[in-house]
């Protein structure tokens, strides 16, 4: 793993947070994104190489809605930027843990992701995260 990509943090309201973590960090949010396969609402902030992920949920049973009812609002997972995601999926499953998909999926801010189970990772949920690359032939 390259280095940590992003950090999630999970929000009840995605706007008053934005606002807050603009302040918070002095800089504006660059991007926010719908990912309704995950059924989450995110805004993106850079500081300095990293990036901090707020996540808010858009589903009763999303995983952000259940994590915020159990834990409240907060560090939601840490995602690792990786060069390649199907070999670095491989290599945690020989190593034992536990994926939460199969494959791949798409993720916010034109990622590859996967997440590793909390349970086999200290109570810490991981992603991995690889760039997507285009074909541009
Ligand atoms: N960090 C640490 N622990 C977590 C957690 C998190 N983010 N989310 C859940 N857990 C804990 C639960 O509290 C529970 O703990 P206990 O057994 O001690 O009660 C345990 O993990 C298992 O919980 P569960 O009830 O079996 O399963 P859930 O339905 O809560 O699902 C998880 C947990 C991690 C499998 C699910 O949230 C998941 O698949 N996550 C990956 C997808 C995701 O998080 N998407 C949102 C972000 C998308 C994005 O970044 O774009």
């Amino acid at each position: 793993m390259n280095r940590i990509e992003h950090i999630g943090i999970a929000v009840a309201d995605l706007e008053n947070a934005a606002h807050l973590y603009e302040q918070l960090l002095g800089t504006a949010c660059y991007k926010t994104e719908l990912v309704a396969t995950e059924n989450v609402n995110t805004a993106f902030f850079k500081v300095g190489e990293n990036k901090i992920e707020l996540l808010a949920s858009t589903a009763d049973d999303s995983a952000i809605a259940k994590f915020i009812a159990k834990k409240g609002e907060g560090i939601h997972h840490i995602a690792f930027a990786v060069d390649d995601i199907c070999a670095e999926m491989e290599r945690l499953k020989t190593e034992g843990f536990v994926l939460l998909s199969e494959e791949p999926k798409k993720g916010a801010d034109n990622k590859l992701i996967c997440f590793v189970h909390p349970k086999g990772t200290n109570g810490v949920l991981i992603e991995l995260c690889q760039e997507m690359k285009w074909a541009t032939t």
